[in-house]
């Protein structure tokens, strides 16, 4: 079957022209189409894509968990993170993770919580097999706990007078006992002399 050459200028010229347009515009559209693919192969890795608390965020109420989501699903069983203090020492937090939303993940923080610098430290398995880790801090900049109950000190307070009394009581009686029984020895001597020097001079009243 003969194509239909009507309209189409005989000479092939300009037909031939239009054909090598075509190939030129399908070369460059071939290699854009290729180019976003290596680009996107490169960035499709999965990425943190937000955080609460947020990188560099002051917080001045401790939140209960740090939430992390991601540009991607990841696998919950295969991911750590750990909360990193100012003297560098970390410790690995309880996560939480729901099937239903795989792209969040769940950590939670310590109820005692002080104020301070703070670094979140995660990796995780994204949906495609890759390992991917990385970090962003927060500062807790939380109000002052409140000043300790005046109950506990009371009765320390209460049972130290009540220590030192009995200490001194039986100190100080013992003390004075002590005292009495020398001073009876005492004046027992001295009426003893007494009573012999009289003997001794009616005596000698007597010669
Ligand atoms: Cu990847």
């Amino acid at each position: 079957m003969q194509p239909d050459l009507s309209g189409w200028n005989i000479s092939g010229y300009p037909e031939r022209k239009a054909i090598g347009s075509m190939k030129s515009v399908l070369v460059v559209g071939l290699t854009a189409v290729l180019a976003l693919a290596v680009v996107n192969g490169l960035e499709a890795h999965t990425a943190l894509r937000a955080s609460s608390p947020g990188d560099g965020e002051t917080v001045h109420t401790l939140p209960p968990s740090v939430r992390l989501e991601f540009t991607a699903a990841i696998d919950g069983n295969a991911s750590e993170v750990r909360l990193v203090d100012s003297t560098g020492a970390a410790r690995p937090l309880e996560l939480r993770f729901d099937p239903g939303t795989p792209t969040v993940l769940e950590a939670l923080l310590p109820g005692d919580l002080a104020s301070g610098a703070y670094q979140i430290s995660w990796r995780t398995l994204a949906s495609d097999g890759h390992p991917v880790r990385g970090e962003f801090a927060f500062t807790a900049d939380l109000p002052a706990p409140p000043p300790e109950p005046a109950a506990p000190p009371t009765p320390t307070e209460a049972s130290e007078p009540a220590l030192t009394p009995t200490s001194g009581d039986s100190v100080d009686p013992a003390f004075g006992t002590g005292t009495v029984v020398l001073a009876a020895i005492a004046l027992g001597a001295l009426v003893a002399a007494v009573l012999a020097l009289r003997r001794r001079s009616a005596r000698s009243a007597v010669r």
